[in-house]
Parts: C-alpha cells; sequence; structure tokens
C-alpha cells in the first residue's frame, strides 16, 4: 500500500489543481520535514510521475504514470466512500478472490481491489476471463448494503449502468447493456460483470462486484478464441483511454447509483438500465442451467429479472441465463 505520507502528498497536489506547491506548503500539509518531502518526491518519480521542481516555487506534477495504483486513483477521485480503501497489485490470480477475503475481515464499506494482470480471472459458473497485464481495468468492489439476498442480482444491472455511461463519457464510444451482466461496443463484449454475495439466512453481508473491462488492449493482446466476440474500448475508439479516469468515474457513478438505488428503490435505475439495453425487443435464445428457451425479450421487472415472451404467447421470467441476440 501507499505510504501515508505520499498520500498526504498526492491529495495536496489534486487540491491544488495543477499549481505549484513549495516543499514548506507540502512539509505543513503532510506533518513531516521538508527533507521528508523531497525524499517521497524522489520516490514519486520512482513510480513514475514526472514531477517538474522550480526554484522559488516548489513542485507541480505533469505527468502521472499510467496504472491503476491507489496513488493514480486517489488523485482527483471525487467519491465519499466508494474507492477510498484501495488494494492495489501488480498481479493477481483474482481480484474476486482477494476481496471475498477482504469482505470477511470487516474492511470498510466501499474498499476496491484492483490490480493491472490476473492470471486467474473468474467469469460466471467455471469460466475464465482474460486479463493482460496494463491494457484493462480488472477490479472488484466489495458494499454491504442492509438488504435481503434476493436483491443482489439487482447490483449487476446497477454496476451495468455506471460502466456503460463512464464509457460513454471517458471514451465517446456507445456501449449497450446485454442482460444481465455483458456489456457491448457494436456486438462484441468489452465488459463483464460477476456479482458475488456473502450473506447469512436474511440479510446481505457483502456483495462482491466484479467488473473486468478490455481498455486498451490491441487486437494481438485477444486470444483467437475470444477474437470474433470480444473487443476493447481503444479498438472501437481509436484511441488509448486513461484506465484511471475511467475507473474514477465508475466510482462516482456507481456511488451516485448506489445511493439512488438505497434512497428510492430500483425503479430509476431500471428506467436507465432500458435506455442501454440491447436486448430488448429482440428475439433471443436464452440458455439456463435447465433448458434454452426461445422468445422476444420483453424488459425487466422491478426485481431486475428479464422478461421473455415465448411463440405461444406465454411470459417467462429468467433469473438467469446465457442471452444470445437472433439476427
Ligand atoms: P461471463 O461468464 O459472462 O463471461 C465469461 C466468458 O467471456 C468467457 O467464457 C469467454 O468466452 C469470454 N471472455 C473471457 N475473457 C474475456 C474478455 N477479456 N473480454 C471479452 N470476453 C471475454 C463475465 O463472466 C464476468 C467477468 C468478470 C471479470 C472480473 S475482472 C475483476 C473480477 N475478478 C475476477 O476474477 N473476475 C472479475
Amino acid at each position: 500500500m501507499q505510504s501515508p505520507i505520499r498520500k498526504k502528498i498526492l491529495e495536496a497536489f489534486a487540491k491544488g489543481e495543477g499549481k505549484f506547491l513549495s516543499g514548506q506548503e507540502l512539509a505543513n500539509q503532510t506533518g513531516c520535514s521538508r527533507t521528508a518531502v523531497w525524499k517521497h518526491i524522489e520516490e514519486l518519480r520512482k513510480e513514475g510521475y514526472q514531477l517538474e521542481a522550480v526554484r522559488k516555487k516548489g513542485y507541480r506534477i505533469i505527468q502521472t504514470p499510467d496504472k491503476v495504483s491507489e496513488s493514480e486513483l486517489l488523485i482527483g477521485l471525487e467519491t465519499s466512500m466508494l474507492g477510498r480503501n484501495i488494494h492495489y497489485q501488480q498481479s493477481v490470480d483474482s481480484t474476486q478472490k482477494i476481496a471475498h477475503i477482504l469482505a470477511q475481515e470487516a474492511v470498510p464499506e466501499g474498499t476496491i481491489v484492483i490490480a493491472e494482470e490476473q492470471t486467474s480471472g473468474r467469469g460466471r459458473m467455471t469460466r475464465k476471463w482474460h486479463s493482460p497485464k496494463y491494457t484493462g481495468v480488472w477490479m472488484s468492489i466489495i458494499l454491504r448494503p442492509d438488504l435481503p439476498p434476493h436483491k443482489a442480482p439487482q447490483f449487476t444491472l446497477i454496476s451495468a449502468v455506471a460502466v456503460a455511461q463512464a464509457i460513454g463519457e471517458i471514451a465517446e464510444v456507445d456501449a449497450e447493456i446485454k442482460w444481465p451482466n455483458d456489456l457491448l461496443i457494436k456486438g462484441k463484449k468489452v465488459t463483464g460483470i460477476l456479482t458475488e454475495l456473502v450473506a447469512e439466512a436474511d440479510k446481505i453481508n457483502s456483495v462482491i462486484i466484479g467488473i473486468g473491462i478490455n481498455v486498451n488492449l490491441k487486437k494481438e493482446d485477444i486470444p483467437n478464441d475470444l477474437e470474433n466476440i470480444a473487443t476493447s474500448i481503444s479498438l472501437e475508439s481509436g484511441q488509448t483511454i486513461s484506465r484511471a479516469m475511467l475507473v474514477q468515474r465508475i466510482l462516482l457513478k456507481l456511488e451516485k447509483y448506489y445511493k439512488v438505488y438505497i434512497d428510492e428503490g430500483f425503479y430509476p435505475i431500471k428506467l436507465l438500465w432500458e435506455s442501454y439495453a440491447v436486448s430488448l425487443g429482440q428475439d433471443i435464445i436464452a440458455r439456463t442451467i435447465n433448458e434454452t428457451i426461445y422468445g422476444k425479450a420483453l424488459g425487466i421487472t422491478d426485481e431486475g429479472i428479464l422478461l421473455v415472451k415465448e411463440e405461444d404467447g406465454k411470459i417467462r421470467e429468467i433469473y438467469s441465463a446465457d442471452i444470445q441476440i437472433q439476427s
């Protein structure tokens, strides 16, 4: 984890909004000596920060490294709860697995686990999630809503809205949501969401939301077996995207919609979700664990359950499935 002094120095720069800060000002704000400030500035340089030092003016940050470390995420983070406690590592097997352990240790709500690479990223059931180094957002978020366990799947839909909006704002490309947990750009998967639950019989203990986003993957970063179904934001927008900025925007949106959901219920989220939904009104094939259902996707219920009208007019409620949109 980032040293508390470096964290304070970065927060001071963030508050200063690009202005020079003198060694003395930094010393006052961090409560350490000017010599100690200087040492920490050198450490930040080693971490990849470019800092300009001008006599009589002080220091300012001109470039931050392209990482999703605690320092990058904290500079400019506008949330009050989400992402205020960050567990960052270069390489992990799965951020989801670490988040489960932390959730048992009573870490604060809003804690995130984020890594540059996952060696065993998980999808739903026993599926794998391809998570190459420095190219994506591989993150798990711990929430502790005071709700019954059956509400947990709604967090996938709340998160999907937050991520779709953040991608639209940061990368200026339209991402659509395919129920329940995929985001697509031009029909190809750019994001997967995995919501897992730690609960007692009638009460959620934690919801762990795993979000995997292909941000700056190039064609060669996508394995052959995924090339027809997967894409990245950068491949579709033609730009390299700051992953840290994207994470900050997602956290801000998710915090906002989480509050809306707790205060007003699922209905306002449902309306937003529908505005991003790609499958509604389309003929789909829904593959559940037990059966394959053919029909038209009508919408979602106020609980987030998918409604499908079969050819004989019967309306089915689908709680969990893989959806294929028929062309
Ligand atoms: P899913 O089961 O809906 O999708 C998994 C399927 O998606 C795979 O079987 C494969 O076909 C395809 N796939 C695998 N990797 C990618 C990729 N990078 N881009 C597009 N398609 C892919 C989706 O599960 C939920 C994924 C959650 C991933 C996050 S990352 C942070 C957190 N930690 C962790 O281990 N998982 C979550």
